[in-house]
């Protein structure tokens, strides 16, 4: 299917799906919010919406104000934070924010259209079907890249295999931040202990909830590069990243090693 096929599923009320919180991090996604907030609600009328906006000097928080004010569904809110603390940060007060609502599904969606809200049902079907954490995979058959640089290509894969080989998981897509987590698995997570940032927010995420023994389930999904705005990456991302994994990593197999020798 392609990204621009909305999903023909109404889910009735039972369905986990049917009680879903996208929450949508933003730092000066002026051009994008409107828009990406206006394609999910095509895609998937009945999802509510949480715009985590770190006091964007373009003027985000207040597009999204108008949004939410302007939506007679009341599905539209908006999370003001006073300083930029990270992706991470702020998807931890959204988490907690949804948490203490009775949403029973939250999903992390950029801004910037990279994670089409058309697919957004791929997700929300395997929740539905039992699922307890679902990540839209680039790298997975089906999964693809759109308008990305090679050299930018080859980092994201370098890094999956990393991790992949690192932490002795299957995941072909742990770096990625487009996913949906059955509330019982971010109760069940320290959120409070969470201090990664950028990519390695996503691995640690997808690390604690397998270490605590949710499944991970992958499905295709198109990225594709931001076309308005800008990229708020840099290269301290990757190293924290590399460090963090490897720790991670060792660990892990030191405690396999230590219970062997108990026996
Ligand atoms: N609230 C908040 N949102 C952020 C922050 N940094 C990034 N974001 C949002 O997180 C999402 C992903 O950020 P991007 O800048 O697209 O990062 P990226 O996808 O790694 O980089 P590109 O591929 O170049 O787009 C977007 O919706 C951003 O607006 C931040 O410090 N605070
Ligand atoms: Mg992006």
């Amino acid at each position: 299917m392609s990204p621009g096929t909305p999903t023909e599923n109404t889910p009735n009320d039972d369905t986990p799906s049917a009680h879903t919180l996208v929450i949508i991090p933003t730092y000066n996604e002026r051009e994008n919010i409107e828009l990406i907030i206006g394609r999910l609600h095509t895609a998937v009328p009945g999802a509510h919406v949480l715009v985590a906006d770190d006091g964007s000097p373009d003027g985000t928080g207040d597009i999204a104000d108008k949004l939410a004010a302007s939506d007679p569904a009341g599905r539209i809110h908006v999370l003001h934070r006073t300083e930029k603390n990270g992706l991470g940060a702020a998807y931890i007060a959204g988490f907690r924010w949804g948490l203490d609502r009775d949403y029973r599904v939250l999903v992390e969606m950029d801004a910037d259209g990279s994670h089409a809200p058309e697919q957004l049902h791929r997700l929300l079907d395997q929740i539905d079907q039992g699922a307890d954490l679902v990540a839209g995979s680039r790298y997975v058959p089906g999964g693809s890249v759109v308008n990305w640089p090679k050299r930018r290509e080859f980092l994201s894969r370098g890094g999956n295999l990393y991790s992949r080989l690192a932490l002795g998981v299957t995941i072909k897509d742990i770096t990625g931040g487009f996913r949906a987590y059955r509330r019982e698995v971010l109760e069940a997570l320290d959120l409070d202990s969470i201090e990664s940032h950028g990519y390695c927010f996503q691995v640690d995420l997808a690390w604690r909830s397998l270490q605590q023994g949710f499944t991970m389930v992958e499905v295709p999904i198109t990225f594709t590069e931001r076309e308005f705005g800008e990229s708020k990456m840099d290269g301290n991302i990757v190293q924290e990243a590399l460090l963090k994994v490897t720790v991670w990593g060792m660990r892990s197999r030191w405690n396999k090693v230590r219970a062997l020798l108990r026996k």
